[in-house]
């Protein structure tokens, strides 16, 4: 029954159980189950553990074990969302990806995947992106948001250089850019024009909202 399969997978997600998760949404696209509804369910879960890590109440292993489990119940819902021809209905678009001469991956992924939870479709450029990258795929992708991550001090001024290029193709004003990553500060965000900063990826899906007059 679907209240059953949504109550187990709310309770699957918060025990941060990965396989039960993936089991569960397995058994609701076998019995035709909206798989919107479904990813609706995921998505409260993601949003509730999200909300009490931001409270303190949780720690940043459990976030990843959420996203984790997040992630493996995605994968066959959009498969099954994709051959039905339903659309995510994403409420934006955003490329994210962390600058040149970077690795740092975990925080990065952390923030695609909580912004994808909360239905926006996220281009995920990976690590380590050329500032011509950014560039090429706002182009191509034409992107609500520009999302930049970087944890080291030699490669966050990537950030102003992808910003200034973007001012060169006179493309900047199309989109807003978001940056964050441990070296990151509110002054250093401002001092670079980018529009917004937050110190978290719980924050970030906030401040994607804020940005884009979502509630
Ligand atoms: C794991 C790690 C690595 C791994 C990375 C593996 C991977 N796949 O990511 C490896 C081993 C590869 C690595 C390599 C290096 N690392 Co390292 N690494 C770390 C470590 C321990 C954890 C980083 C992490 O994942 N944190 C957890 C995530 C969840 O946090 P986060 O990334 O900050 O992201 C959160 C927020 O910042 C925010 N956020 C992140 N991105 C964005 C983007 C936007 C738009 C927004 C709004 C928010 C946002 O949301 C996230 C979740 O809340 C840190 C120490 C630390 N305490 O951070 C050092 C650290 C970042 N590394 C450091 C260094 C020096 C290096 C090396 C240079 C070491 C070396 N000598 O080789 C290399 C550099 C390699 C390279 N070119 O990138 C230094 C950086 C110092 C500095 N300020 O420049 C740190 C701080 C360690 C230290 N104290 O010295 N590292």
């Amino acid at each position: 029954m679907k209240s059953d399969i949504f109550a187990k997978l709310h309770e699957a997600m918060i025990e941060y159980n990965e396989e039960n998760v993936k089991k569960l949404v397995l058994q609701s696209i076998d019995e035709g189950i909206n798989p919107l509804e479904t990813l609706d369910v995921l998505t409260k879960s993601i949003s509730l553990i999200g909300d009490m890590f931001q409270n303190g109440k949780l720690w940043l292993p459990d976030l990843m074990l959420a996203a984790k489990c997040m992630e493996s119940g995605m994968e066959p819902l959009k498969n099954e969302i994709l051959s039905r021809g339903l659309s995510l209905k994403a409420k934006g678009k955003i490329i994210i990806g962390t600058v040149f001469g970077d690795l740092h991956s975990i925080g990065k992924g952390m923030v695609a995947t909580l912004l994808s939870a909360n239905g926006f479709e996220v281009i995920d450029l990976g690590v380590n992106v050329e500032a011509k990258t950014f560039i090429e795929a706002t182009e191509k992708y034409k992107p609500n948001i520009l999302a930049m991550s970087a944890l080291l001090t030699t490669t966050a001024p990537e950030m102003e250089k992808v910003i200034d290029n973007l001012k060169k193709e006179g493309i900047r004003s199309s989109l807003k850019i978001i940056v964050g990553g441990g070296p990151i500060t509110q002054d250093f965000a401002d001092n670079i024009g980018a529009d917004g900063y937050e110190p978290t990826a719980v924050l970030a899906v906030n401040l994607v909202k804020r940005l884009l007059n979502i509630n």
